[in-house]
């Protein structure tokens, strides 16, 4: 089963010690699978910031590469992560 995910908020945080600032947060409009968990990572080693969503539904992880800007992000669609030519599967339903 498919969730929409209607609103997906990416909190950039900008550390100083313990006490964390938030950027204002971005809203996506993507489709993923349900309980999903993202992660922000920069996966493709470009210098920004990229979305890693793992899912219960599929076990699937996919990668949402950031084209915009550090301070002004935009994801393209989802990448379904693979290893040795087979999606990558973390189990789920
Ligand atoms: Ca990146």
């Amino acid at each position: 089963m498919r969730i929409v995910f209607a609103v997906l908020i990416l909190l950039v945080g900008i550390a100083a010690g313990w006490d964390p600032l938030f950027e204002e947060p971005v809203l996506m409009d993507q489709t993923v699978g349900g309980c999903a968990d993202p992660f922000v990572a920069d996966w493709n080693d470009d210098g920004l910031d990229d979305l890693i969503v793992g899912q219960y539904a599929g076990g699937r992880i996919k990668w949402f590469e950031n084209t915009g800007s550090a301070g002004n992000p935009a994801f393209a669609s989802a990448v379904v992560l693979q290893a040795d030519g087979s999606n990558i599967s973390v189990g789920g339903t």
